[in-house]
């Protein structure tokens, strides 16, 4: 079996992933959002779910939330809730997707009316940083265009940059903002921001607590997203990341099931470029479960994380860089893909066992009796999130 060295599991011990509290709300596709039983009904009980996720895995201790749909009137009763069961408020993501003013755009609306209406939301969800002791303030945008001609594509990025001076200004203390990237959708020909170039352009125009969200479901079919990883951590400028896979175009589904040996690559780049365990780089899931359950859903993403991340911390960068010296192109890919092959789970199992956690994570939560906990208990109510 493989072994974890003391360094490895030092690592593994500090990492720790923050989950998103949509992931707990129904979700779906455009054609239709199931219902699942035992379902959240409100931020207090999406809270709970995640905490069920830290508990079962001690990797993720910070729910992000989103505002409209995590909207209370008590936020620091909230936060005082989530701490005592062992976790923070982490993010607050801003949504200017989802009001018929939007259509046209928000930060970047040609009428300041509509633009000041959505700097007004972004000043509000720093309001509720404030009170959830939050860091991060996630932008995503669902701004665009559909048909050629049909914007200003210039007058738009010079609006878009008005509008986060103003939210940026507003930032206070250890407060950041992290601007996220998408190539395309819900707007199908052009994205105000489509590309890492275009959010690096943006963030860097506002100062140093500005930085770049990767999220990894946004790019184009392949993308050489570690390349990325690796330019955004040179630059320093490597804020967040949304980890999630797909297939096709950005359907948010586990991070890993689609690809394990790309998150592979992404953390080799991570690890390298000094991103892992970095507070400056958080690690952030944006995923919905439409047909899986979605505690164990989580669960199976911090542990696919996990894993891969275990397993480029086993490749020996030494070798790797003798072979890269000397040329040897083989034997550079053989170092890294002995790594890559490597099964670390049976070590990740006793290694948690010696931490006092279950080998299997997702077995102890089956066994533990809250799914069926709460589907017997939730029933009635509404949740808000993208099934609302
Ligand atoms: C929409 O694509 C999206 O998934 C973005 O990635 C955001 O991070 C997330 O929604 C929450 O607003
Ligand atoms: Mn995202």
């Amino acid at each position: 079996m493989t072994t974890l060295s003391p360094d490895i599991q030092a690592q593994l011990t500090a990492q720790s992933i923050e989950l998103p509290s949509w992931a707990f709300g129904n979700s779906g596709t455009r054609f239709k959002v199931f219902t699942t039983p035992g379902t959240p009904r409100d931020p207090y009980e999406k809270i709970a779910d995640a905490a069920q996720v830290n508990r079962v895995t001690a990797l993720a201790p910070a729910v992000a939330l989103h505002i409209p749909w995590d909207k209370v009137d008590d936020y620091a009763a909230l936060r005082t809730y989530a701490n005592d069961l062992g976790v923070e408020l982490g993010t607050i993501n801003s949504n200017t997707f989802q009001d018929d003013d939007y259509k046209f755009g928000a930060l970047t609306h040609e009428d300041a009316a509509v633009r000041r209406k959505a700097i007004d939301h972004h000043l509000e969800c720093i309001d509720i940083m404030d009170a959830t002791g939050s860091r991060d303030l996630k932008i995503w945008l669902a701004e665009g265009s559909n048909y050629p001609g049909q914007a200003d594509l210039r007058g738009r990025q010079d609006r878009l940059h008005e509008s986060l001076q103003e939210i940026y200004a507003r930032l206070s203390g250890e407060q950041r903002l992290v601007l996220e990237y998408k190539f395309f959708e819900p707007a199908f020909y052009h994205t105000d921001v489509p590309d890492w170039g275009t959010s690096y352009v943006q963030v860097s125009a506002l100062g140093e607590r500005a930085m770049v969200c990767l999220d990894t479901g946004h790019h184009a079919p392949g993308t050489n997203i570690e390349f990325i990883v690796m330019q955004l951590l040179r630059l320093g400028k490597l804020g967040s990341f949304d980890f999630n896979s797909r297939f096709y175009a950005d359907d948010d589904l586990i991070v890993g099931a689609a690809d394990p040996f790309q998150l592979f690559r992404i953390l080799f780049e991570v690890i390298r470029g000094g991103g892992l365990n970095n507070p400056d780089v958080a690690f952030m899931l944006d995923q919905c479960h439409n047909v899986e359950k979605k505690i164990p859903g989580q669960i199976r993403s911090v542990l696919n994380v996990q894993e891969m991340t275990a397993r480029a911390l086993l490749v020996d960068a030494e070798a790797l860089r003798v072979a890269q010296l000397s040329g040897d192109v083989l034997a550079a890919n053989a170092v890294f893909m002995d790594a890559f092959y490597t099964d670390v789970r049976p070590a990740l199992g006793q290694w948690r066992e010696s931490r006092g956690l279950a080998a299997d994570p997702m077995a102890a939560y089956a066994a533990s009796g809250y799914q069926e906990k709460i589907e017997t208990e939730r029933l009635g109510g509404v949740q808000a999130s993208w099934g609302a």
